[in-house]
């Protein structure tokens, strides 16, 4: 939030992108003395040797990719998602959040919209079968949400950058110093990600943000504290869509399949500097099915890769010196626990699987009165939050509703301090690996929410809206964007991520992290992975 603990500063604009990525890429070339590996361009091959793999390209992977591509190493990342660096037949890589098509969902056959429905009336419809940048993935009692791409999460996220306040930390990461994180890491991945803040003056003024100074009204009225986030999207760049001068993206409600302009997403940051060293390469439309000790020392990994309709089209088996777990929360822990259980893996501890959590999300809207319109046009990057963590356990954004109609309402996603944890296994029978989540649990992050939301409530005369989820349904409680958990530092790794039992395996995702951060994730993550990847490049390479 927009606290003291925030360390960076405002950028300005499209030139720093370009800024970064140069540094980075100059820093890569210096510590490699100058010469760039050249590194033979797409896919990986069968029986490849590779000193180091990376599984998953999204905060995690990319921060190790960088690092250790600067430090010398050669690093290949296997993605199982698409490239998205080809525009489609409208001439757009993404799709529009408001006309979803065969490019939004992960292998599905119908969308499975977060806010599925509107006045009541659903708003899912059929698509193709195809490897979209969405994954909204169906565990028992609970759908999470995932990036599916290069680039992993950052493709569809809202770019909310969030240092959790201090004295937060020690409930986020309690064997982590705290000191070192505030001084050296947060600072690094903030600068890393080209996190920015919006200007206040023009926050008050363009009606594109009606809908948070709506929210901030209530919120100040009822007496919380009403903070600015952080973003990853150039608000300079927002700026000029306001004023008609470049094509729109946050403007034009895109958001959740993607942005065709404006957002930093892990390919304009750190993906960008990794690829820059020439150490790295990434196989996109790969996906890892086993890691197991090779004979020979190292690891042999067997990868899948698959077409756009997810048919295998070839198996591939390489071997890799180190591997490098970046999956997110629920492909790590899925892949962790069906190694241990098939014997591949079989030194795993028993706590890989434990501690997952869903960051206690939870999302409602409020009904407001009609004298409170909140905008026809909403920008689909939100930049404030509710803070009454301390008092009623729970952190809301003021999310949009970019329908681009007037809705009067006010929508939420809250992020809780629910004690719940779950843990993955392996179902033998079934082949699969399952996850214990119970639907009741979301009560305790409905309570917490509600400390926010009933009070507004009381205090405008207002009610909660009832036709966002379904008919008569208030809560959105089915579902998580935020999975974290399942190789928790220091329990299922030490405390830098090395994977207990078998040297040379590394989590290094949102899978470290106990299940929640107080507030949205990706910043501990990324911040996270800066650290351990220092450490491991400094005493086990
Ligand atoms: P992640 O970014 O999920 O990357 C893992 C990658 O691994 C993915 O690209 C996968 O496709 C790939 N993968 C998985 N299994 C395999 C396999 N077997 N083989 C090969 N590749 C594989 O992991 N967080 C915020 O802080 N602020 C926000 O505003 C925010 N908004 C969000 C909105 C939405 C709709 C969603 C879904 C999430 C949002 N998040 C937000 C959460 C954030 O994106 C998430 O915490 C991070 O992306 C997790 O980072 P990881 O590196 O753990």
């Amino acid at each position: 939030m927009s606290d003291s603990t925030l360390p960076h500063e405002r950028p300005s604009g499209p030139s720093r992108r370009g800024f970064l990525i140069g540094t980075g890429s100059i820093a890569g070339l210096s510590m490699l003395g100058g010469t760039a590996h050249a590194r033979a361009a797409g896919p990986i091959g069968n029986g490849a040797h590779v000193p180091a793999l990376v599984i998953g390209t999204g905060y995690g992977g990319s921060v190790a990719a960088l690092r250790l591509a600067q430090a010398g190493v050669d690093v290949h990342m296997i993605e199982m998602g698409q490239a998205w660096d080809t525009p489609g037949s409208d001439g757009k890589i993404f799709a529009n959040t408001r006309t979803p098509d065969v490019r939004s969902y992960w292998l599905r056959t119908r969308t499975k919209q977060p806010l599925s429905n509107f006045l009541g009336f659903p708003l899912d419809k059929n698509v193709p079968r195809h490897t979209g940048i969405l994954d909204a993935e169906d565990f028992s009692g609970i759908t999470v949400y995932q990036g599916r791409g290069v680039g992993g999460g950052s493709l569809v996220n809202g770019g909310m950058a969030v240092t959790p306040k201090r004295a937060r930390f020690s409930s986020v990461l309690p064997s982590v110093n705290a000191a070192e994180m505030y001084d050296v890491y947060y600072p690094r991945a903030n600068a890393g990600l080209g996190v920015n803040e919006i200007d206040p003056a023009w926050f008050d003024t363009t009606a594109a943000y009606q809908y948070s100074r709506v929210g901030r009204k209530h919120a100040q009225r009822s007496g919380f504290d009403f903070t600015f986030v952080p973003n990853v999207y150039d608000f300079d760049y927002m700026e000029q869509e306001a004023a008609g001068t470049v094509p729109k993206s946050a403007l034009a409600a895109e958001i959740l399949y993607g942005n065709n302009h404006g957002k930093k997403s892990l390919q304009q940051t750190y993906l960008a500097q990794a690829k820059a060293t020439g150490r790295v390469s990434v196989s996109p439309l790969h996906k890892v099915t086993s890691v197991s000790p090779a004979s020979g020392g190292g690891y042999t990994v067997v990868i899948e890769q698959m077409d756009t309709t997810g048919a295998t089209t070839a198996t591939k088996t390489v071997t890799a010196d180190r591997v490098f777990f970046a999956a997110g929360s629920v492909g790590t822990s899925k892949l962790l626990v069906q190694m241990r259980a098939t014997g591949k893996l079989p030194n795993l501890n028993n706590e890989v699987g434990k501690g997952w959590g869903d960051n206690g999300n939870v999302m409602c809207g409020r009904a407001n009165h009609m004298w409170d319109p909140t905008g026809a046009l909403q920008s689909s990057i939100p930049t404030t939050g509710i803070d009454n963590w301390d008092d009623g356990g729970a952190f809301a954004e003021v999310a949009p509703i970019p329908t681009g109609i007037e809705t009067w309402a006010s929508f939420y996603l809250s992020i809780t301090d629910t004690p719940h944890r779950a843990e993955f296994s392996w179902n033998a029978a079934a082949g699969r690996a399952e996850l214990n989540w119970q639907t009741a649990w979301k009560q305790a992050s409905i309570d917490m929410a509600k400390s926010i939301f009933d009070k507004i409530n009381r205090k405008e005369g207002t009610i909660y809206r009832t036709d966002l989820f379904g008919v008569y349904k208030i809560w959105g409680d089915h579902l998580t964007y935020h999975p974290l958990g399942g190789a928790v530092l220091n329990k299922a790794t030490d405390n830098y991520g090395r994977l207990h039992g078998h040297p040379g395996l590394y989590a290094i995702d949102g899978s470290l992290i106990p299940g929640n951060t107080t507030v949205n994730p990706f910043v501990t993550i990324t911040a996270l992975a800066e650290r351990n990847i220092e450490k491991i490049i400094a005493t086990d390479l």
